[in-house]
């Protein structure tokens, strides 16, 4: 069996190909930076003889997203599960103030890519009356939250793409699945503030967030659910966070 996951590089995405590489899958990672996933790769073909295929390409990049999908190896094409994952936030401002440069990457990044890898992979499942999708949007995804509208609507985007996608393909065997994670402690925080370490880390003060492997058990459990169990949705939240908005702090 063959999972593709973007983003794997960092966080979830990183923890996603553990679980899956621990439970016997093939792997085709994906993100910008090489070295992460070749490290990755390293360690889990040592920890568990896992195969990986990496594909190092930005997922906004239309053109090499084709390319580089249309000319995987002949071994390597049948793709079992897609985990669309690949993405971010960027900045933390109010609606009227917002930075355009970073509304467009998360726009370009977490909807148009991730829309992207769906059209040039799933063809392929359909042909194979085989396959899984599995998206990863967010609690953000289901109401905005203070100086969040941009980075919550990509993430409503990705619920509607994935009902939408789950509609169009309920003739078929193919099942689609949205995992909508609460605060999990990856490289998120650091990437939405643009670097500044001590303004990420705040997010997680005085709450036990989620681990990028609490999210990759929810991964797995929609992926490994019996054919004719289709998981629509996992909402999965810290302990001590009840919406988007409501963290209760100790
Ligand atoms: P990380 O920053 O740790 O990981 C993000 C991953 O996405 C990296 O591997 C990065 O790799 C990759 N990526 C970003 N942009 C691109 C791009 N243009 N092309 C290819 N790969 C890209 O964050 P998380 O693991 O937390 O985030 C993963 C997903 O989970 C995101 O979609 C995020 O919105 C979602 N999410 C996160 C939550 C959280 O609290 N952390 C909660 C809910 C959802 P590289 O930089 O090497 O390209
Ligand atoms: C990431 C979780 O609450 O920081 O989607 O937006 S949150």
């Amino acid at each position: 069996m063959t999972v593709f996951i973007t983003g794997a590089s960092s966080g979830i995405g990183m923890a996603c190909a553990k679980k899956f590489a621990a439970n016997g899958y093939r792997l085709i990672l994906n993100a910008r930076r090489q070295e992460p996933l070749r490290q990755l790769a390293d360690d889990l073909q040592k920890q568990y003889g896992t195969q990986s295929l990496l594909l190092v390409f930005d997922v906004r990049d239309r053109q090499e997203a084709q390319k580089q999908i249309a000319n995987l190896p002949a071994e390597w094409q049948d793709i079992d599960i897609l985990v669309n994952n690949a993405g971010l936030a960027l900045g933390l401002e109010k609606e009227y103030e917002g930075d355009f440069a970073d509304w467009d990457t998360m726009i370009d990044t977490n909807v148009k890519a991730l829309l992207n890898i769906t059209r040039f992979v799933v063809p392929g499942m359909v042909a194979r009356n085989h396959g899984h999708i599995i998206n990863i949007g967010s609690v953000a995804g289901d109401a905005a939250y203070p100086n969040g509208a941009v980075y919550c609507a990509s993430k409503a985007a990705v619920k509607t793409l994935s009902d939408g996608l789950r509609i169009d393909l309920a003739h078929t065997p193919l099942r689609v699945t949205t995992i909508k994670p609460g605060l999990v402690e990856t490289n998120f925080s650091v990437v939405r503030f643009h670097g500044d370490k001590e303004r990420a880390d705040n997010v997680y003060k005085g709450i036990k967030p989620l681990t990028g492997a609490d999210v990759a058990d929810c991964v797995f459990f929609a992926a490994s659910a019996p054919e004719h169990v289709q998981v629509a949705e996992i909402l999965v939240l810290a302990t001590h966070q009840a919406s988007g908005s409501v963290i209760c702090r100790q």
